[in-house]
């Protein structure tokens, strides 16, 4: 502890979402340790603080989009829908953060600048916004992957007479599409999700597309008393399917390659899980992830239900994607997303055919026509994974600068630690399985580890944790190499690869080897004393 003890924490977590609210619960609550969470946010929900536009919801089911750590929690919260609404997340993880009595030790409005290693004294510096300087032990990184909004540098976006905003940063008072013309620039999960939402109360919607996208239906409905009473009793195995599974979700995967059976049975399993809706579409079978003959007959069939739903054959084929294979970018999924596109007071422009030149004071002038709006709505992505972290000015030993480390892409050991960085952990970081997975199942496992490695370290009488550049960049070839085991890569605008932040460095950043299998490496980098980390107990600290 230095000798200055104002301001000083055991931990600090950065960030007040579903990873720092239980990584605070843990260390406090278990460990008994003196944490403090700072939130550049106004209140608890890190993600579903900032993403409050028209149709945000999760996209995996509600009741296992939730903290499986706490069976009273799981017992008493009664979520209403299959698919949760953003206001119904933030509405749980408010309930979470009383029930647990965590906001006595948060601060909110507090955004993080920068954090400095004090190698001298084995302590974190961390500087505010607001200029103040506070210090710990453990510095814990709870920032989420996809918080770094990403708006496109487009000339003359200042001038713009009208309104815009992007979707991750919505305000919270709402916006009022009604009489107005309104240009949504985007078409991944976000734009998807809210096409069809701003489309029913606009005057008219201009959809600026760059890459048509596959999206299955969510097939949203209210969780009746039943399906709920079902839920309740199934809760235990459906909980260990999520962490016995590749990705966090309880699906039936289909034990057989698409290519395995007659084209009639692959199409009736489709159908079903067309019709079933949601993500286990990808579940249908066991190689739609690895093998593209397998993958095509996926990608092929989603086609054609988009050329079945879209009236206008013109804008059928614009809105049919051809570059990239089913699920080789994250897949939306949508409520009436295609079928919006029946309306009349809706339009489709292939930003690809004919790119955005500039935002005029009126409105957008791609390189074909102009396009009046009073509203533009971008749901152009986040700078992910890396860019919440570099976000903040990172400086480890000797000096070292986590922007000058990464700027050839991120090194890490197992997504958790940063070589340079000593004692500190990055939940979800670059290198772990994070956003291939449902988000909960990744925390839980992350938080889980970095509580149980903190208490080794106390029991042992250790202070400093650190990995190396040797460790980082053999994981680093492991991350590599179980992402070219699919064909994920294979998606060359992907944000999985930094491929839409320009000048980001390509890199497949997730770990693709499954989210089971990753725990398990854990486990036994734990077991094996902590297998590539240096523990140990140096003066000062
Ligand atoms: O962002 P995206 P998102 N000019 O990067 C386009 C999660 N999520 O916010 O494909 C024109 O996927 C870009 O075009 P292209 C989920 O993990 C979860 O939609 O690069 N267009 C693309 O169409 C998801 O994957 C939920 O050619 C531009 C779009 O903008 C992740 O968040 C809900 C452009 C961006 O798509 C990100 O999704 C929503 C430009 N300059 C999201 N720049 C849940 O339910 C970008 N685009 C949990």
């Amino acid at each position: 502890m230095p000798a200055d003890k104002t301001n000083f924490h055991d931990a600090i977590i950065i960030g007040a979402g579903f990873s720092g609210l239980y990584q605070l619960h843990q260390l406090r609550d278990q460990l008994g340790l003196e944490v403090l969470v700072v939130e550049a946010g106004q209140d608890v929900g890190g993600t579903w603080y900032w993403n409050r536009y028209p149709g945000a919801r999760c996209d995996s089911e509600s009741y296992y989009y939730s903290y499986s750590f706490s069976k009273a929690l799981q017992r008493e919260w009664r979520w209403t829908e299959r698919y949760a609404e953003h206001g119904e997340i933030r509405r749980y993880l408010d309930h979470v953060a009383d029930r647990f009595d965590l906001r006595r030790n948060i601060r909110f409005g507090t955004r993080v600048r920068a954090a400095r290693w004090d190698d001298g004294n084995t302590l974190w510096e961390i500087e505010t916004e607001a200029g103040e300087t506070l210090t710990c032990r453990f510095l814990i990184t709870a920032v989420g992957c996809l918080s770094a909004a990403n708006v496109p540098d487009i000339p003359g976006l200042g001038g713009f007479s009208g309104q815009w905003h992007h979707t991750g940063r919505w305000p919270h008072e709402g916006v009022d599409f009604t009489g107005k013309r309104v240009g949504l620039i985007g078409t991944g999960s976000t734009g998807m999700q809210a096409a069809p939402v701003i489309a029913a109360q606009a005057a008219h919607l201009t959809v600026f597309q760059r890459t048509a996208n596959y999206s299955i239906p969510s097939r949203n409905r209210p969780l009746s008393a039943e399906a709920w009473a079902e839920i309740q009793e199934n809760y235990d195995a459906i909980r260990t399917k999520t962490i016995t599974s590749s990705n966090g979700h309880p699906f039936e995967v289909f034990d057989k390659s698409a290519l395995d059976v007659s084209p009639e049975e692959r199409d009736a399993r489709y159908e079903r899980a067309w019709a079933e809706g949601g993500l286990g579409f990808r579940a249908s079978f066991n190689d739609l992830l690895k093998n593209k003959a397998a993958n095509d007959t996926a990608s092929e069939f989603i086609r054609r239900k988009i050329r079945a739903i879209v009236k206008d054959p013109e804008v059928a084929a614009m809105l049919t994607p051809s570059d990239h294979p089913f699920a080789s970018k994250r897949p939306p999924v949508d409520t009436d997303y295609f079928e919006t596109f029946n309306r009349s007071n809706v339009t489709l422009v292939d930003v690809k055919a004919a790119p955005i030149q500039e935002v005029t004071a009126h409105g957008l002038r791609t390189s074909a026509a102009e396009y009046e709006l009073d509203i533009i709505v971008f749901a152009t992505g986040f700078d992910a994974l890396t860019g919440p972290l570099l976000a903040m000015d990172i400086a480890g030993q000797n000096g070292c600068r986590l922007r000058k480390d990464w700027a050839g892409g991120p090194r890490s050991y197992l997504g958790l630690q940063v070589p340079g960085y000593p004692n500190m952990f990055t939940i979800t970081g670059p290198g772990s399985p994070s956003v291939l997975t449902n988000m909960p199942v990744a925390i839980e496992q992350h938080t889980q580890w970095i509580t149980a490695c903190i208490a080794h370290m106390l029991a042992q009488g250790f202070n400093r944790i650190e990995t190396s550049l040797a460790e980082a960049e053999a994981w680093g070839a492991e991350v590599n190499a179980a992402a070219h085991a699919t064909l994920l890569p294979l998606a060359n605008s992907s944000w999985y690869l930094g491929a839409n932040v320009p000048g980001k460095p390509r890199a497949f950043m997730p770990y693709a080897g499954g989210m089971a299998h990753y725990a398990q490496i854990c486990a036994e980098v734990a077991q094996d004393n902590y297998r590539g980390f240096t523990l140990g107990r140096v003066p000062g600290g």
